[in-house]
C-alpha cells in the first residue's frame, strides 16, 4: 500500500495543521511526528489523550507513521468507562500534551509528551522544521490503524478496529465525492476521539496534502473568521449547523462567510430540513450531508457535483455496496421512495472486528454485509433517506451515539435510585436529549437532577449525563415485567 500521507513523505512545505496560534506545515509535521514515531515504533498499541489540540494530531500521526495502532481517549471520560477502555485495549504507552494531569489508570503507563515545542527530531532539535527523517515502511493495508470506542444499546462501549485500508479507502472516496484537493482548507471544531473529527477532520486534509484549522471549541464567530480568511470547507454535526442557522439572522458576517465557502458538510446525525432551509435562505448555499458510522467509516454522500437534496444522505460512495433488507432478511429491489429497509453495507471502508468481542463481530454481519441498524428508503435515482433506526435504546445527542443501558446501570448504582430508565427526547439543538426516568429509593427525598448528572459524569463520558430528570412512583412495565419505554413521554 502507498503511504497514508503522501504529502508528509514528500516533505511539502504547505500548511497542514493549525490550532489557534500553533501551526505546522506537512514537512514540520513529518519531522515532529517522525521523531515521535521513532520512539514508539514496536509498541503493540498506544493511547492518545485526545484533547482538541495540535499535540493530539501530532501524536496520532506519529502512531500511524510508526504503524502502531492508536486508541484515542476522550479526556472527559469518567472512571468506569476509562477503566474499561484501558483494560480492554491495554495500551503500552500514552501520548499526551506536556503538563496535562492524567487519571491514575493512564498515569501508570509510560508516557510521551506530544508538545510541539518539546518533541525532538532525530538530531535532538526541539520542535524545528528540518528535512524529514526517513519514515518507516508502510505497514500492510490490513494492519490496524485506530481503535475507536463506540456505544452499543447495552454494556460498555466496544473498540472498533479500523485497518489502514479502511482509512485510505474512505478518505479517497470522499476526495472523489467532494472534489477534495490539496487546495482545500478545512475548518471544524469536532472532538478528536471519534471518526468524524479525527479521521475525516484531521487525517482527511493530511491525506490530501491540504490543511485544517481547528477551532478548539465550536463558536459561530470562529467559523465566520476562518471561512472569511481562506478556509474553503466546514465540517460539523447538526447541532453546530443548528446553532449557525439560529445565529445567521443577526450575523451578516457569518452569512457572508458561509456564502463564500466551497463546501458545507454535515454528518453524524440527521440535519433537520428546517435548518437546511434557513441556511440556504440566508446564504444561498446548501449544506450537504454524508452518512457514516464508526464501524463503516463513510457510506454515502451528496456529491459536490450532484444535486443537493435536504433530508437525504446522497448516494453510495465509490467502492461502497449498499443494500436495504426487509425484516425477513431479503434484499429490497425497489428504488421507490417508500419501501423501508435496514441499510447493510459492504466494501473496503469497513472495520475488521470489535476488539476482544468475536461474538459481537459475528452478530454484526449478515453473510458478509454489515448491519447498520439504520432504516432507510431509496429515491428512484439512488439517493438514500434515513428514516429511523432499529434500536430504540440508542440515542444520538449532539452527534454522539449513546447507549441507554450503560447510563441506566450507572444510575441504578446511586443509593437514591430504586429504578431507572433512560430515553432520548426530541431536542431542537441536540437532535435528541438524554432523559432519565427515576423511581427514587425514598419518595420524600429524591436525588436532585444535578446530583444524578454528576454521578453519571464521574463514571461515563460527560456527554452521557442526563439533561432532564423525571420522577415517577413506578416505571411502566408489561406483563413480563419489561419496562415499556414507549409509555415514557414527557
Ligand atoms: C452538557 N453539559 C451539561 C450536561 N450536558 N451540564 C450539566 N448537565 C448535563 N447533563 C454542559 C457541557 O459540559 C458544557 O459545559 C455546557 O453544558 C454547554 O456545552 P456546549 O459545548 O455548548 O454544548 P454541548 O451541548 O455540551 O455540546 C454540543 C456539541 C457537542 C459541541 C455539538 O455535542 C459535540 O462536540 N458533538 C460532536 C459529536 C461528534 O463528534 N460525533 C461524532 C461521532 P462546559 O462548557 O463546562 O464544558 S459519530 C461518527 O464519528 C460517525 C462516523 C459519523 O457519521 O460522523
Ligand atoms: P456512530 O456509531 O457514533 O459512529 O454513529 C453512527 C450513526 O450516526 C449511524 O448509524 C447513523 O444512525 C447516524 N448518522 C451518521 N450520519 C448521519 C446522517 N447524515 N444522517 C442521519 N444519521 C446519521
Amino acid at each position: 500500500m502507498s503511504p497514508l500521507f503522501p504529502a508528509l513523505a514528500a516533505g511539502s512545505t504547505r500548511p497542514a495543521l493549525q490550532f489557534g496560534d500553533q501551526a505546522l506545515s506537512h514537512a514540520e509535521l513529518a519531522t515532529l511526528a517522525g521523531a515521535l514515531a521513532a520512539r514508539i515504533a514496536g509498541a503493540p498499541r498506544v493511547a492518545v489523550w485526545a484533547t482538541p489540540t495540535l499535540g493530539t494530531a501530532v501524536g496520532v500521526v506519529a502512531a500511524l507513521l510508526a504503524g502502531v495502532p492508536v486508541v484515542p481517549v476522550n479526556p472527559k471520560t469518567g472512571e468506569r468507562e476509562l477503566t474499561h477502555i484501558v483494560t480492554d485495549s491495554s495500551p503500552a504507552l500514552v501520548l499526551a500534551e506536556r503538563g496535562v494531569e492524567l487519571p491514575p489508570i493512564l498515569a501508570e503507563l509510560a508516557r510521551l509528551d506530544t508538545d510541539v515545542d518539546h518533541v525532538t527530531d532525530a538530531t535532538g532539535v526541539p520542535g524545528e522544521a528540518g528535512p524529514a527523517a526517513p519514515l518507516p515502511a508502510e505497514p500492510s493495508p490490513e494492519a490496524p490503524a485506530l481503535i475507536v470506542y463506540t456505544s452499543g444499546t447495552t454494556g460498555p462501549p466496544k473498540g472498533v478496529v479500523l485497518p489502514r485500508r479502511a482509512v485510505a479507502a474512505t478518505l479517497d472516496a470522499l476526495e472523489d465525492a467532494w472534489q477534495w484537493t490539496e487546495a482545500d482548507v478545512l475548518v471544524h471544531a469536532l472532538p478528536l476521539f471519534h471518526v468524524h473529527g479525527l479521521i475525516l477532520g484531521i487525517l482527511g486534509p493530511l491525506r490530501r496534502g491540504g490543511s485544517v484549522r481547528h477551532l478548539g471549541r465550536f463558536a459561530t464567530d470562529g467559523v465566520a473568521r476562518e471561512l472569511s480568511s481562506g478556509a474553503t470547507m466546514l465540517f460539523g454535526v447538526p447541532t453546530m449547523y443548528h446553532r449557525i442557522a439560529e445565529a445567521l439572522a443577526g450575523d451578516p458576517a457569518l452569512a457572508k462567510a458561509l456564502t463564500g465557502a466551497r463546501l458545507l458538510v454535515s454528518g453524524s446525525a440527521a440535519l433537520p430540513v428546517h435548518d437546511h432551509e434557513r441556511i440556504a435562505a440566508s446564504t444561498g448555499r446548501r449544506v450537504i450531508e454524508r452518512y457514516g458510522m464508526t464501524e463503516t467509516l463513510m457510506n454515502t454522500s451528496v456529491r459536490a457535483d450532484g444535486e443537493p437534496r435536504a433530508g437525504t444522505v446522497g448516494v453510495p460512495l465509490a467502492g461502497v455496496e449498499l443494500r436495504l433488507v426487509d425484516e425477513t432478511g431479503a434484499a429490497i429491489a425497489a428504488y421507490d421512495g417508500e419501501t423501508v429497509g435496514e441499510i447493510q453495507v459492504r466494501g473496503p471502508n469497513l472495520f475488521t472486528e470489535y476488539l476482544n468481542r468475536p461474538d459481537a463481530t459475528a452478530a454484526a454481519f449478515d453473510d458478509g454485509w454489515f448491519r447498520t441498524g439504520d432504516m432507510a428508503i431509496r429515491d428512484p435515482d439512488g439517493y438514500v433517506r434515513i428514516v429511523g433506526r432499529k434500536a430504540t435504546d440508542l440515542i444520538k445527542s449532539g452527534g454522539y451515539k449513546i447507549g441507554a443501558g450503560e447510563i441506566e446501570n450507572v444510575l441504578l448504582e446511586h443509593p437514591g435510585v430504586r429504578e431507572a430508565a433512560v430515553t432520548g427526547e426530541p431536542d431542537e439543538d441536540l437532535g435528541e436529549r438524554i432523559v432519565a426516568w427515576i423511581v427514587p429509593a425514598q419518595a420524600d427525598a429524591p436525588p436532585t437532577a444535578e446530583e444524578l448528572a454528576a454521578h453519571v459524569g464521574a463514571q461515563l463520558a460527560s456527554h452521557k449525563r442526563p439533561r432532564t430528570v423525571r420522577y415517577l412512583e413506578a416505571l411502566p412495565r408489561n406483563d413480563m415485567g419489561k419496562i415499556m419505554k414507549r409509555a415514557l413521554r414527557g
